[in-house]
């Protein structure tokens, strides 16, 4: 059987692919042999990036731009067409949170949320989609969260993108896939990177509301996403199309239990 999941020849776009769960995509994608590019909003970041690439023998193509502007955009796809290639996997990683309750968060706050993690995969997807369609073939991976399903104190504007890119991506299959274009999420559950060291380390108590409603008893690791991202990147995943695919130990399938009670 070939290799369903030899990516050989392709370009891949990962979106705040600087480190955390994009990094791990990124280098994912590119042992299995797609041309990466890398987008970041930050120079520094982006050096880390080509060095994490180099330890692991691979090349990448890195570029900074804004997410969310669609002129910043358009000016960086159009320099990866021009020296790499068409896009053929976007994989919309970039994005923020703010932990503030609703009442103390200003408007600003929420559509700063909003812009990155909902307006930019827009943005990004409406760029590359027409190269897509052309080629009658395309790979675009939305990254949601348990947020697109779930909320929880603090998180509104980040749950509600969450959840609006979850209808994107159903939306965006709904007028996409008649040209061979697959476009699904990740849902990942709680995982261990920069964006919740601030819940996780110190004896954050919110650490072990997490180690008990996950029944796998662990934070999730960046591969544990990217594996998942590997898949809907290759054509193992021709047919699933619109789905979220949620990465997250069990913790969605879990309303809780009292510790002690089920543990045999
Ligand atoms: P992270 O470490 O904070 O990485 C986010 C990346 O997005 C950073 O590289 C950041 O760049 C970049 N970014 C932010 N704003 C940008 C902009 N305007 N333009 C370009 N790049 C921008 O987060 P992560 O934990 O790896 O999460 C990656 C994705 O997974 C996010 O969409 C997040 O919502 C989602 N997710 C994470 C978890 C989790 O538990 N960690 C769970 C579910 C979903 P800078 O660092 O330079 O700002
Ligand atoms: C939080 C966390 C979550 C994770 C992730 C869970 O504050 O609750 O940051 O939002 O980032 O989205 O799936």
């Amino acid at each position: 059987m070939n290799n369903l999941f030899d990516l050989k020849g392709k370009v891949a776009l990962v979106t705040g692919g600087t480190h955390g769960i994009g990094l791990a995509i990124g280098i994912t994608l590119g042992k299995a042999g797609a041309k990466v590019c890398v987008n970041d909003i930050m120079d520094e970041k982006l050096d880390i990036c080509r060095e994490e690439f180099r330890k692991e023998g691979l090349e990448v193509y890195t570029l900074k731009f804004n997410v969310t502007d669609e002129a910043d955009v358009d000016k960086g796809i159009t320099e990866i067409e021009k020296n790499v290639g068409p896009v053929d996997i976007l994989i919309n990683n970039a994005g923020i949170i703010k932990r503030i309750p609703i009442l103390n968060m200003s408007v600003e706050d929420y559509k700063q949320v909003i812009d990155v993690d909902l307006v930019a995969p827009l943005i990004l997807s409406k760029r590359v989609a027409p190269g897509m369609i052309e080629k009658r073939s395309g790979k675009i991976i939305n990254m949601c969260s348990m947020m697109s399903v779930y909320g929880r104190n603090t998180v509104s504007a980040y749950a509600s993108a969450k959840g609006g890119l979850k209808l994107l991506t159903m939306n965006m299959t709904c007028e996409w896939a008649k040209y061979n274009i697959q476009i699904n999420g990740i849902g990942p559950g709680y995982i261990a990177t920069s964006q919740t060291a601030p819940i996780r380390e110190n004896g954050h108590p919110f650490n072990d509301l997490v180690m008990t409603r996950t029944p796998a008893g662990r934070w999730g690791e960046p591969q544990d996403v990217a594996n998942a991202a590997l898949f809907l990147a290759s054509e193992a995943s021709n047919f699933v199309n619109g789905h979220i695919l949620y990465v997250d130990g069990g913790i969605l399938a879990n309303f809780g239990y009292v510790k002690g009670e089920n543990d045999l």
